[in-house]
């Protein structure tokens, strides 16, 4: 009795231990396609960019630009997060963790696939960073056709936030009542200065999430992440997020590893999340951890900022973090790595 017992026990460990082997080559096999929310496709695609011989920057290029074809969620690319005076404009990086060499457009205006417009920032120029009309002529020069972002959505997205008095926008210490009306507005006297953190929450929600963040690592070990968005609906024209800002929207090291970063990017970029998440990895931190860590972090001044990160080290470990708020509890992303036979949708518990 006492040896079968003890044998029973035995077995019951070893498969203990299979399991756990299995989930550890689960989480540390390469390839390694991670991206933000449920945008399956975009995986998919990156995914066989990578299957079919192309580079990492490929891969996060590709699976970015197919997100800002499909509308990924009807926000990232054309026809979404209309600005005050009705127009999409779009923010996109690319980093590559090698060379750490990065390309990014802010601003752009009448071009689809402002990854691809990154991408030749860093393999046609000595510059990082491209912004506004001047973007859109340098787009034109590489080849990429003006069009029209404008949709019947993103028109109707417009007229109902002027017929609701401008509501919500991102103005402060302005006549008249910003809170109550629309502008054109002037700058008040009297300016009050403290950040309103808890008012972020209204503005960029899981409502209307805009991001996708891709992180790459090829079998080598090299290290590509990106991000492409439309942004912030109704936002200041001229506005800017974290996307296209080298480590806040994301980062790349091949020596360390990549994150990404999708949410509220006015708060976010504050805190270069994407970077930091790199550095505790560098340190050896876990990426579950290292997420979480910039979470925490940017939570201390704005806890109820609307916020998800996504890590992976050098090895193909990989993990997420939110940051948890009424409307925000789970945090969704996409996995492709050897293990799986396809893209791969995965849940996080916000903290
Ligand atoms: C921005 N971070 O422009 C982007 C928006 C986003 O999920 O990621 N929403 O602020």
């Amino acid at each position: 009795m006492a040896a079968g017992g003890g044998l029973r026990f035995l077995l019951v460990a070893l498969r203990f231990l299979l399991v756990a082997l299995h989930m550890a080559a689960a989480s540390a096999a390469l390839p390694l396609v991670v991206n933000t929310w449920a945008f399956g496709k975009a995986t998919e695609t990156a995914w066989r960019v990578l299957q079919m011989g192309g580079s990492e920057l490929d891969a996060v290029e590709k699976g970015c630009a197919q997100c800002e074809m499909d509308q990924c969620d009807g926000s990232v690319g054309y026809g979404g997060s209309p600005d005050e005076s009705g127009e999409t404009t779009l923010d996109a990086m690319i980093m590559d963790g090698n060379t750490m060499e990065v390309g990014a457009v802010a601003d752009l205006r009448r071009v689809k696939n402002a990854i691809g417009v990154a991408r030749k920032v860093i393999e046609h120029t000595k510059h990082t960073l491209l912004v506004g009309e001047s973007a859109s002529l340098f787009a034109v020069r590489m080849g990429f056709p003006y069009e029209d972002l404008t949709t019947p959505k993103s028109l109707s997205m417009f007229s109902e936030w002027l017929n609701q008095s401008c509501q919500p926008n991102y103005w402060k210490n302005v006549v008249p009542d910003s809170s109550k009306s629309c502008g054109p507005y002037k700058k008040t006297e009297k300016v009050i200065c403290k950040e309103d953190w808890i008012s972020s929450q209204r503005r960029i929600s899981v409502h209307n999430h805009d991001t996708i963040g891709m992180i790459v690592i090829g079998e080598s070990g090299t290290i590509a992440s990106g991000t492409s968005t439309n942004g912030a609906i109704h936002k200041i024209p001229g506005r800017v997020g974290d996307s296209p800002i080298a480590g806040a929207g994301a980062y790349a090291d091949s020596t360390a590893g990549g994150a990404a970063a999708t949410g509220d990017g006015d708060i976010m970029m504050r805190f270069l999340p994407s970077y930091q998440a790199v550095e505790y990895m560098r340190m050896g931190t876990d990426p579950t951890v290292a997420c979480q860590k910039v979470i925490s972090r940017i939570r201390k001044y704005a806890p109820k900022f609307f916020g998800a990160v996504i890590c992976a080290n050098t090895t193909g470990s990989y993990g997420a973090a939110c940051n948890k708020t009424p409307g925000f509890t789970q945090f969704h992303f996409m996995v492709y790595n050897p293990s799986l036979s396809q893209p791969s949708e995965q849940v996080v518990d916000c903290i």
